[in-house]
């Protein structure tokens, strides 16, 4: 018998905590209002919300390690926008970035999400938030939602025992 398990997308009861840089703004606001959305369309009471602006993409990953020791949330969503421009920064900030939120995912014990668009263009980033291409913002709160669920599951988690149950997949 094969056993399956995959997170449910009810934010019932939840806390999570975003991580949102200030840097080019005009794009990150709209992943927060999309991630905002996404949390509040599954169940999440707007209370139990808490967003924490911080300057720039490097910033993030720092920020969210520590949120996520506090023990306080349910997940953490990290967003932000990182866009080409002339002189290397851009690859610094991106990979870096990338690789801190990757870290901080595997050290802490709740979902630490990607919601950071990296584009070659404005307009690339535009599309990204809310306009032709979706809002990364809301996919990366979605991903919160459904991973939250999912760690909670594995925690408690049992043996499976294949006598006693009529199902082969369980709803986490
Ligand atoms: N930060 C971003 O979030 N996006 C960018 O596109 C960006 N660029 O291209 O420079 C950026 N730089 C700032 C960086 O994240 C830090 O805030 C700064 O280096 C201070 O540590």
């Amino acid at each position: 018998m094969t056993w399956i398990h995959e997170g449910q997308l009810d934010g019932t009861g939840i806390k999570p905590a975003v991580v949102v840089s200030r840097f080019n703004n005009f794009i990150t606001k709209k992943l927060l209002d999309g991630a905002l959305d996404c949390l509040e369309r599954h169940g999440v009471n707007t209370d139990d919300i808490n967003v924490f602006w911080v300057p720039g993409a490097w910033e993030i990953a720092p920020v969210a390690v520590r949120i996520a020791d506090t023990g306080l949330f349910d997940c953490v969503i990290c967003l932000g926008a990182v866009i080409r421009g002339e002189t290397p920064h851009f690859e610094y900030v991106s990979a870096e970035s990338a690789k801190g939120v990757s870290q901080a995912a595997m050290l802490a014990d709740v979902p630490v999400i990607y919601g950071i668009i990296t584009a070659d263009t404005v307009d690339q980033a535009v599309d990204r938030a809310g306009t032709k291409s979706g809002n990364k913002g809301f996919d990366a709160a979605m991903t919160a939602i459904e991973m939250t669920a999912l760690y909670e599951f594995v925690e408690d988690m049992e043996e499976p025992d294949a006598d006693n149950s009529a199902e082969e997949s369980t709803e986490a």
